[in-house]
């Protein structure tokens, strides 16, 4: 509590006897402070009071403005994706598609649409952390000269559902326990994992979230995927299917497990800060848009349906063709504004894209405006200006709450003949360049009598569960193995781990047989499959750890110094590494300065204790032999090559500070180098091979 002379001292009491003294705005009128009626304000620093002791007056309408808008400042968050970050940018199209498409965005080489594109994690709430086990949210809004386009896709080509009846099912097992609230943002625990059970047709899902598919490095290096089978329909109104690709120009990249929980706690902003520090620094991140284009013959000869969102079509059978770039150069000007109030809704199309009648689509094409009436509180959303089309938008929709347009004249309706009275009429519908619904094609069962159904070939749920399992690196089998046994031991319901085991013999008994010896359960009886599953070929392209490029490219170094660090050698590495496109960041046990051997004092980028090895693709230890001696006692420093050598990075280190290695129980092989031996070649990859030699996996 603050005692009378503490309130004495604090206080201002109008004028002269202010202790804090506000930098006062121009007397010419400009820069001003207002109130949102544009009223001048004299003082931002007092309310208005009886007297200096007094009370404060109601009649304050300075005070109360300020304080009525602070109060409503929140706004429901989303209930899925509540946690995202964004950036604005460009796609530009590599090769004319008017042969397939009519769209407008797909028929200049070169030309570019501005787009803005919001990465999220799932589960968790707007305030969670950005490495969870989670799927990724990656939804890009193209604003074309024909109205926006939003490919609303996930960093994962399938999804756990097929229907979208069972939307909410899936949410509500998902997010934290009705009673509890809690856990926030994973999947780990009871309820999720009794629906999933209980659900076979998760499990190729199931298989992508449990790999390190969910703990990637950044969004810069994630692939997205518009996941369901749309149309392309050219002029003609010839239609070819469609699934869209993105392709990370970096290549894909994740994290290990351990590394992931440890980013929760060393930076909760991991991903937002990676994303926005690139952009801001002039790496921009950069994907490639892909197609794979088919018609009906392909889709009829496949063992699977092309309308079931819970299977892909594998590279390797219709390649992916490259289309065009997306390239993100600018962060918003406001979070909330433009990150927050973006509304992105798959029903949002342009003429010459189309949907398919995937259940689970369908009812896409439903909830998103509807829920975002219910989040931006209005009907007008659209006219925020990250929704706004960059095209006119005219039609005879009228009022609703915070109307932001000021239509003129009587003609709010249609048809009207005020045209002939000299009056504006209004726009017109145009049978030409209208959007027009592909017509469709009423067999194979797509239209008929009413039914609550699916279609047969929906009822296999583990062929390509397996074929996933059989297309990883065994590096990347002992994560997912290992992924299901932690997901599994965090549930205290004992009938759950079973049935999911009951399940996974369906998709492979090695795997099955392996999550059951990691918890510690009998192997139980395999669960009768709706259909049996067939064998498909591998597809190699699905393998994270297989296609990962060895590169430093967009990558960042920590060096760790401290007092009498070789400065010539600092600065050779630091040259070299920045010489291959990567960025470095000192850590030093003291920020403000470090003495280095030439007598030169430097700034470190982070204090050793708050900026943990996991932060970085890779580290080099740079110690005096006297410095080297003080850090043998600390346990920050330990930590700090400990971990990243258990989390698979190089380590490039100097002769003097190797018993700070030793003492973290590193054992050198290929990844651990002295700093004169190709460090940066070195430091371009992760070390799986070291794994099994760090940690017991499943
Ligand atoms: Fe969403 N989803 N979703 N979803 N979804 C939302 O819309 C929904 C699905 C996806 O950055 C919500 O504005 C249903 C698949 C992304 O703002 C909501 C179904 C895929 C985002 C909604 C699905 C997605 C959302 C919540 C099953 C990948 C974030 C807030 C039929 C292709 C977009 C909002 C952003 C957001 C509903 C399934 C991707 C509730 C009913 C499949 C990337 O409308």
């Amino acid at each position: 509590m603050a005692t009378e002379d503490t309130f004495d001292t604090d206080r201002g009491s109008g004028g002269e006897t202010h202790q804090h003294v506000p930098e006062k705005g121009p007397h010419d009128g400009t820069n001003h402070l207002t109130t949102n009626q544009g009223i001048h304000v004299s003082d931002n620093q007092n309310s208005l009071r009886s007297g200096e002791r007094g009370p404060t007056l109601l009649e304050d309408f300075v005070l109360r403005e300020k304080i009525f808008h602070f109060d409503h400042e929140r706004i429901p968050e989303r209930i899925v994706h509540a946690r995202g970050s964004a950036a604005h940018g460009y796609f530009e199209l590599f090769e004319s598609l008017s042969d397939i498409t009519k769209a407008d965005l797909f028929q200049r080489a070169g030309e570019k649409t501005p787009v803005f594109t919001r990465f999220s994690t799932v589960a968790g709430g707007a305030g969670s952390v950005d490495t969870p086990r989670d799927v990724r949210g990656f939804a890009v809004k193209f604003y074309t000269k024909e109205g926006n386009w939003d490919l609303v896709g996930n960093n994962i080509p399938v999804f756990f559902i097929q229907d979208a009846i069972k939307f909410p099912d899936l949410v509500h097992a998902v997010k934290m326990e009705a009673d509890r609230a809690f856990p926030q943002a994973g999947s780990a625990h009871d309820t999720f994992w009794d629906w999933a059970s209980l659900m076979p047709e998760t499990t190729h899902m199931l298989m992508w979230a449990m790999s390190d598919r969910t703990i990637p490095r950044s969004f810069r290096t994630m692939e997205g995927f518009g996941i369901h089978t749309f149309r392309l329909v050219d002029a003609k109104g010839k239609s070819t299917f469609v699934k869209f690709h993105w392709k990370p120009k970096l290549g894909l990249q994740s994290t290990v497990w351990d590394e992931a929980l440890k980013l929760q706690a060393a930076d909760n902003d991991y991903h937002r800060r990676d994303l926005w520090e690139s952009i801001q620094s002039g790496n921009f991140p950069e994907w490639e848009l892909g197609l794979q284009l088919f018609d009906q013959k392909f889709a009829d000869a496949q063992p699977y349906d092309v309308l079931d969102a819970t299977k892909i079509i594998p590279e390797e059978v219709i390649p992916v063709r490259i289309v065009g770039r997306m390239v993100l150069d600018r962060n918003p000007d406001n979070f909330f504004a433009e990150t927050e109030q973006a509304a992105y809704c798959p029903a949002n199309i342009v003429p010459g894209i189309d949907f398919t009648n995937d259940p689970l689509l369908q009812g896409r094409l439903f909830s998103y405006l509807d829920t975002q009436k219910s989040r931006l509180g209005t009907a007008n959303f659209h006219q925020l200006p990250i929704n706004a089309p960059k095209c006119p938008v005219m039609n005879f929709q009228r009022d609703g709450q915070m109307q932001m347009n000021v239509p003129k004249g009587r003609a709010n309706y249609e048809p009207n003949s005020l045209n002939a009275h000299g009056e504006e009429g209004g726009p017109r519908e145009c049978p030409v360049s209208g959007f027009a619904t592909f017509e469709g094609r009423s067999e194979n069962g797509e239209v008929g009598d009413k039914l609550r159904v699916r279609a047969e070939l929906f009822a296999d749920h583990y062929s390509q569960a397996r074929l996933f399992w059989r297309s990883q690196q065994p590096s990347e089998q002992a994560h997912i193995a290992s992924s299901f046994v932690f997901e599994l031991s965090k549930v205290g319901l004992s009938q759950v781990p079973l049935r999911m085991v009951a399940n996974l013999r369906n998709v492979d008994e090695d795997l099955a047989k392996r999550v059951a010896v990691g918890l510690g359960i009998e192997l139980p009886k395999k669960a009768p499959a709706a259909r049996e599953p067939i064998d498909m070929n591998p597809s190699p392209a699905l393998s994270i750890h297989k296609n990962m490029k060895a590169t430093l490219d967009g990558r960042t170094i920590g060096i760790l110094i401290a007092d009498g660090t070789d400065a010539a050698a600092l600065s050779k590495l630091t040259k070299a590494i920045k010489g291959a496109g990567a960025r470095t960041m000192l850590i030093a046990p003291k920020v403000g300065g470090t003495k280095l051997s030439d007598g030169k004092m430097v700034k470190a980028d982070g204090q050793l204790a708050g900026s943990p090895s996991q932060l970085f693709d890779a580290v080099a230890v740079l110690l005096s032999d006297d410095a080297t001696k003080i850090l043998l006692e600390e346990g920050a420093a330990i930590q700090w090559v400990m971990d990243a050598f258990g989390h698979l990075k190089a380590i490039g280190y100097l002769a003097e500070s190797k018993p700070l290695l030793d003492k973290a129980g590193i054992q050198p092989d290929q990844g651990v180098v002295m700093l004169d031996n190709d460090f940066v070649h070195a430091a371009a990859k992760r070390y799986w091979e070291r794994e099994p030699k760090v940690r017991s996996l499943a």
